[in-house]
C-alpha cells in the first residue's frame, strides 16, 4: 500500500512542503522524548558545548544563557549514532517510506540532529535553504522535521515560503563569509508568503532541501523539540564535505544501489563546513556583518 496519496505527493512537489500526521507511534514518541529528557538533564552539569561528534566537534550544543536551572540545550548532533531509539526512527519510521515514495525508491541517509527550543531560551533559526549547505549532483533531497512535542504558533514553529524550492538558490555568503542565511532583501520580498507549520506531536514536516525556511524563538512555556533527518536519492553524490558527518552517513535506508549518478543543472558558491559546534555559530556571524 502506498504511504502517501497522489494528492499528498502533488502537494509536496507544488509547495516543497507537506505535513503528515502520525509518522511515528505513541510508543516511539514516548521513547524519543525519554532519551531527549535524559540529554537535557545531563546538560545541566555542563557550562559549555560538550561530547564528541565524528568530526571532532562537540555533539551537544548549548545556547548562550544556559544554566543548570534553565537548561538551553539547542542541538544534539547525530543522535542516531548514540541512541538506538533515534537510530531505529532514522531507519524504520514511516517518514523513510514517505521519502522513498517521493525521491526513491532507493534513498540514503545524509545527516540527523535534534533541534530543541526549551522554554525561556532565545534559540531562533534565520531563514535559509538547506541545499546550499549540502550540494549534491541532483537536488532530490528531503529534510524531515519530526515533531517530538506539539508545535504551536507560540513555541517557535518552522516557518516556510511555499514554492521557493523551485528556485532560485540564494547566496548564503555575505561580505566574504558563509553566514548560512539569506540576505534581508530576500526575506523582504517573501515576507507576506511565510506560513507556519504547526501540528501535534508525532507529525512530520517533509521539506524539499531547497525550500526557504527559518523559525522564531519559543515564546511559550512548553518545549519545541524536533528530530530532523535528511535523505537523498541514491543516485546523487555529495559535492562538498558533509557538514554533519556520522558513521551512518550514506547508509542506504531503502532500495538497492544502482551504480549510477544523476546530475541536475544549477550553480552556486560552495558552502563552508562549520568550524564551531553547529550552523548556529555561522548564523550568528550574520549579525556582525
Ligand atoms: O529548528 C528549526 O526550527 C529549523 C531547523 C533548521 O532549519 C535547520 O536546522 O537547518
Amino acid at each position: 500500500m502506498a504511504a502517501l496519496t497522489r494528492e499528498q505527493k502533488d502537494q509536496f512537489w507544488r509547495d516543497g512542503v507537506l505535513l503528515v500526521e502520525d509518522a511515528v507511534t505513541q510508543e516511539q514518541l514516548a521513547d524519543l522524548r525519554k532519551v531527549f529528557d535524559e540529554w537535557v538533564d545531563e546538560s545541566r552539569a555542563h557550562g559549555d558545548d560538550y561530547g564528541d561528534a565524528l568530526d571532532g566537534r562537540p555533539r551537544f550544543d548549548l545556547e548562550s544563557g544556559h544554566t543548570a536551572e534553565v537548561p538551553a540545550l539547542r542541538r544534539v548532533q547525530s543522535p542516531e549514532e548514540v541512541s538506538e531509539v533515534y537510530a531505529d526512527i532514522m531507519r524504520n519510521a514511516r517518514t523513510v517510506d514517505f521519502c522513498a515514495e517521493l525521491i526513491g525508491p532507493a534513498i540514503r541517509f545524509h545527516h540527523g540532529k535534534v533541534n530543541s527550543k526549551l522554554p525561556g531560551t532565545a534559540t531562533k533559526v534565520k531563514f535559509h535553504q538547506d541545499f546550499p549547505f549540502e550540494p549534491m549532483t541532483n537536488d532530490d533531497m528531503i529534510t524531515c522535521l519530526l515533531f517530538i512535542d506539539d508545535v504551536t504558533l507560540e513555541n517557535g514553529p518552522l516557518e516556510v515560503v511555499p514554492g521557493t524550492h523551485k528556485g532560485p538558490l540564494y547566496s548564503h555568503w555575505h561580505n566574504g563569509a558563509f553566514t548560512g542565511t539569506v540576505a534581508d532583501e530576500v526575506m523582504e520580498k517573501h515576507a507576506d508568503k511565510i506560513i507556519k507549520c504547526t501540528g501535534k506531536a508525532g507529525s512530520v514536516c517533509l521539506m524539499h532541501a531547497s525550500l526557504l525556511h527559518g523559525s522564531a524563538p519559543n515564546l511559550s512555556d512548553s518545549s519545541r523539540t524536533l528530530y530532523i533527518t535528511t535523505y537523498y536519492a541514491e543516485d546523487a553524490i555529495e559535492l562538498s564535505p558533509n557538514h554533519l558527518p556520522s558513521t551512518l552517513t550514506h547508509d542506504l535506508v531503502r532500495g538497492e544501489p544502482s551504480g549510477r549518478v544523476r546530475c541536475s543543472s544549477y550553480e552556486m558558491q560552495l558552502p563552508e563546513v562549520p568550524k564551531d559546534t553547529s550552523f548556529f555559530a555561522q548564523q550568528a556571524t550574520a549579525d556582525a556583518r
